[in-house]
């Protein structure tokens, strides 16, 4: 069986709870419960974890080894973390980088993604429905 991994970044657990002008109303939990049912659809295991720390996000990035692909949103680490960009290029696992919000969309320091340039593509200010749209380039 095929098994991707859906990676949070940091305050994502939030999500639903704060801010829902910008975010929406979705949790977490309601993402990783419909990425694991299309999962049981097509056939695919799906893995969620989610970390509001660094190292614990580049520890999961290495252990995509196992994986055929990770869907990742780095939240706030997108614009900033060489870590984490380099994690992604030390991985064979094809990464797509989703954004709920549409980052060009909103302050500058949001513009630039360090991250994106390692991954296989991006998906920007679709809502969470860009998770759905990862899952199925990777099935891809
Ligand atoms: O739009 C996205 O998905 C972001 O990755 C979300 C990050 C933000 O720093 C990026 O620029 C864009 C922040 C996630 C914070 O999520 C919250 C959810 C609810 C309440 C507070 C924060």
């Amino acid at each position: 069986m095929r098994k991707i991994m859906l990676l949070n970044g940091p305050n994502l657990n939030l999500l639903g709870k704060r801010e829902p002008e910008i975010y929406g109303t979705t949790t977490l939990e309601n993402i990783e419960c419909k990425i694991t049912q299309l999962g049981i659809t097509h056939g695919i295991e799906v893995i969620c974890r989610q970390s509001n720390h660094e190292g614990e996000l580049i520890d999961n990035l290495h252990d995509a080894f196992e994986f055929d692909g990770v869907i990742f949103n780095p939240g706030a680490f997108t614009h900033y973390s060489y870590a984490i960009r380099d994690a992604i290029a030390a991985i064979q696992a094809p990464v797509i980088e989703v954004h709920i919000s549409n980052i060009h969309a909103r302050e500058s320091f949001r513009h630039v993604s360090v991250t994106a340039p390692e991954t296989k593509g991006q998906i920007v200010g679709l809502g969470i429905k860009g998770y759905e749209l990862a899952f199925y380039a990777l099935m891809d």
